[in-house]
């Protein structure tokens, strides 16, 4: 009878301990559940972004074969509006496809450029306004696989690549200009004006699901950068918005949807002329086009695009900066050379840009000139170009683009100045400085360290 008990004891004890333990695994995976579906805080989203300053914008279309020059006459303006500009028909423009093959194309080389010049992520033009999409669309047949002798899809090239060398990928999309469709917005040449079009029947039929094509096909998808938000209303850009959360809720949106995006896009080319709070980014053009044309040889220099690195980064920003590859699938060798020497510049003074704040001066930027107006009537603003300012907890990066002769002042610090070097100084050596109140004055070396922009590091006490 006693042992009866007790094995029924030890029967009892056993089923207790295995419900404990279930209902400790079973509490366990749903913490896990909770972990993996709770959304991400929008400062966790934004958080490489921050950090990562740089990107590369790449135009690419097959507008690269006229590059610019249609039945051998130039076409003005930006050499992917060239459908536009020249008002060819679909049914002409459309056969360029037919001669599209960029043999020379290299996803490997591409990336790489995009690494060297210290950039950390890559947003392509996955569909212009010209309707062709440059990846492999089961929604179209207008697109790189199936309309043209080249046959491969180069952005699921460009993913892998990106993804080996640690860079984020991302796409354009004109969600809302499409001229190859009769109901997209913008060709008024062949189909008339955009008020007579059923433009609802061409986001449902092609950009929305090829959106969904392009998050669901290419792995982690870092942003999503819409286009020219013509005839976009709050309740069509919120489908895009719903796409893009459900698909990939990490994804950010920028902003040109038609609704608030994840952060603001700047004009093209246009940086601020002061600090501008939140997140934002510059997208900008290397020489004056983005999809690529043959005779514009405007190109920017290394100083110039280091400056403006710089500059934008000192007032809160990021600086998307384009190149547009060739027919052949060549980026020219200019933009391969002056992004190289802006990555050689990184290399050394990397600590400066990535993640850095805001400049808590201002007078560096320049000022408005009262007694001027621009064409809209503004005040014109002089700019100054010696110095900028970025930050990071405890230190105040100065970045000197003319070197002073024997010292630099500085007015308007708080706080007690601890230590002062160069970046480019290896050893870190402190230099000579001297405070009185809010002014420092730092002794420096007669030669500028780097002869674009030579970065000197206060050190603050706490
Ligand atoms: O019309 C486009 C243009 O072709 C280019 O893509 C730029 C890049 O910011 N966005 C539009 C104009 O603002």
């Amino acid at each position: 009878m006693q042992s009866k008990i007790l094995r029924s004891r030890i029967y009892l004890i056993t089923l207790l301990f295995a419900l404990a333990i279930l209902g400790q695994l079973a509490g366990c995976s749903t913490a896990q559940k909770a972990t993996q579906t709770a959304p991400l805080s929008q400062d966790a989203k934004m958080n490489w972004f921050r950090e990562a300053k740089f990107g590369l914008f790449i135009h690419w279309g097959i507008y690269s074969i006229p590059a610019g020059e249609w039945k051998g006459q130039p076409v003005a303006g930006i050499g992917e509006w060239i459908m536009n500009r020249a008002k060819i028909s679909v049914a002409e423009y459309e056969q360029l496809a037919s001669q599209f093959n960029p043999v020379k194309f290299n996803a490997e080389e591409w990336v790489k450029l995009a690494e060297d010049a210290g950039m950390k992520y890559i947003v392509i033009t996955s569909k212009h306004h010209d309707g062709f999409a440059m990846y492999h669309s089961k929604v179209s047949k207008y697109n790189i696989v199936d309309a043209t002798p080249f046959k491969r899809d180069p952005l699921k090239e460009l993913a892998k690549a990106c993804a080996k060398h640690g860079i984020r990928f991302g796409f354009y999309y004109s969600q809302a200009q499409d001229w190859h469709e009769p109901n997209g917005a913008g060709n008024t040449w062949d189909f008339g004006p955009d008020d007579k079009k059923d433009f609802d029947q061409y986001l449902r039929d092609k950009a929305e699901p090829q959106v969904k094509e392009l998050l669901t096909g290419y792995g982690p998808i870092c942003l999503i950068w819409f286009d020219t938000p013509r005839i976009m209303t709050k309740e069509r850009a919120q489908r895009f918005v719903d796409i893009v959360h459900t698909l990939q809720p990490a994804c950010l949106i920028d902003g040109r949807l038609g609704i608030e995006g994840d952060y603001r896009s700047m004009g093209d080319n246009r940086i601020p002329n002061t600090v501008v709070e939140g997140d934002w980014e510059v997208p900008a053009t290397i020489n004056r086009t983005w999809g690529y044309k043959k005779d514009d040889h405007d190109w920017k220099t290394p100083e110039d695009l280091t400056f403006k690195l710089v500059d934008i980064v000192s007032k809160g920003g990021n600086y998307l900066l384009n190149v547009g590859p060739t027919a052949e699938g060549i980026i020219p060798q200019p933009s391969h050379d002056n992004l190289r020497a802006v990555g050689c510049w990184l290399k050394v003074n990397g600590e400066s840009i990535y993640g850095a704040g805001t400049t808590p001066f201002g007078d560096e930027f320049g000022v408005y000139d009262t007694e001027k107006k621009d064409r809209r009537g503004n005040p014109v603003f002089n700019a100054k170009t010696d110095w900028r300012c970025t930050t990071k907890p405890g230190k105040l990066f100065i970045h000197l683009f003319k070197w002073p002769t024997g010292s630099f002042e500085l007015s308007k610090v708080k706080g007690r100045v601890n230590k002062t070097y160069l970046l480019a100084d290896p050893k870190r050596k402190g230099l000579n400085v001297q405070q009185e109140a809010d002014r420092v004055t730092v002794s420096l070396p007669k030669t500028a360290p780097d002869k674009i922009d030579s970065v000197l590091v206060l050190e603050m006490a706490n």
